[in-house]
């Protein structure tokens, strides 16, 4: 199975819920619209795909009457640009169902529901030995995308590329943004198991499983995690210290060291410096460089291991124009290079 699949089957996911600013569920019909798909079909992949995901047409159980506001189904139109598509404008229609916060987790419900769709998808699209490409939307979606990849191939490991650890707790979390949790779920950590996602999300991932590259903004309870854990990080302290390729290879040697395991890379735009992808929500300083970021998805690229591929939080509302097209550009070319684009 090992070898490179020849198909790859993109998975827009319009989605903004895991995190508070609108505008990142425009980012999966913008990086198309940019030319993704001829760009994959240009390296050799057959490249399937119908449309976004729809996730206004998610039901979820509401809560209980006594906390239900009036808004019951109804139809939210938001941040739509006046020259966006029909279809965009359908996939910018948001199903407001009430959501309460369930302890500190804002729209737990929404972001539960979204998530089992997504690993719905993404689980049968690897099932057919195809590679999912993800196209965040927030990374809340992780959750959906890696626990999709694990119900094919139990033995994948997890390359985590984020200014983040997102491995907060829903106890420990202090946004309550569910996008600053979703590894939590996956590793099944003490607090995890609460409705909704207990219905639907079970722990698929061992902390030996996952390493993450480029992190620089780390909550105290997160790093109190990764420590008890033992989960391996190569901050941006280490990328200065050994230089990209050492990182990579160190961190290819802790979770995949003969290199024969299945790799699902989870790749948050904001692990690269904010003037490579200023249109993010969460910019951090200090991050890659777009050759340290690219030096990455490259060298996965060649282990011919990667089975399953996210690109999140690409926020196509933020800053201007230029802004906006440049971090497009940089979705776009990150992804190519993942699934094989070599400078030579
Ligand atoms: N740690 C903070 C929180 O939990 C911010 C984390 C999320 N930002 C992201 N995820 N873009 O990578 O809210
Ligand atoms: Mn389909
Ligand atoms: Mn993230
Ligand atoms: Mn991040």
């Amino acid at each position: 199975f090992l070898s490179k699949p020849a198909t790859v089957a993109i998975v827009g996911c319009p989605f903004s819920g895991g995190q508070g600013k609108a505008g990142v569920d425009l980012a999966p019909n913008a990086l198309v619209s940019a030319g993704l798909i001829d760009q994959l079909f240009n390296l050799g992949w057959e490249v399937h795909y119908e449309s976004e995901l729809h996730f206004s047409e998610i039901p979820y159980n509401p809560a209980p009457p006594h906390v239900l506001g009036a808004a019951i189904h109804e139809q939210v139109e938001v941040n739509v640009p006046v020259n966006s598509s029909p279809q965009a404008k359908k996939a910018t229609m948001i199903q407001k169902l009430p959501d309460p916060d369930i302890g500190k987790m804002k729209k737990p419900r929404l972001v539960s529901a979204v998530c089992e769709k997504v690993s719905k998808e993404v689980g049968e699209i690897a099932g057919k030995g195809w590679l999912p490409l993800t196209l965040g939307g927030d990374h809340s979606l992780a959750m959906g995308t890696v626990s999709g990849t694990k119900s094919k191939y139990p033995d994948a490991c997890l390359i985590w590329i984020d200014a983040h650890a997102d491995i907060n707790t829903p106890e420990t979390t202090d946004s309550g943004n569910l996008h600053g949790c979703p590894v939590s779920f996956l590793l099944g950590l003490t607090g995890t198991a609460v409705e909704p996602f207990s219905t639907w999300l079970k722990p698929c991932l061992k902390p030996s499983e996952l390493v993450y590259i480029g992190l620089r903004d780390i909550d105290a309870p997160e790093r109190a995690i990764l420590r008890e854990n033992g989960i391996k990080a190569f901050s941006m302290h280490e990328v200065d210290k050994y230089g990209i390729g050492k990182v990579v290879e160190m961190a290819l040697d802790h979770v995949n060291p003969k290199r024969d395991k299945p790799v699902h890379l989870s790749f948050d735009v904001d692990a690269l410096d904010p003037d490579v992808a200023p249109s993010t929500g969460t910019p951090v300083r200090g991050g890659l460089t777009f050759r340290e970021g690219h030096y990455i998805t490259e060298a996965i690229a060649e282990t011919g291991l990667l089975v399953s591929l996210d690109i999140m939080e690409v926020n196509p509302s933020l800053l201007d124009s230029s802004a906006v097209s440049q971090t497009i550009a940089v979705g776009c070319s990150l992804t190519r290079a993942a699934l094989g684009e070599t400078l030579l």
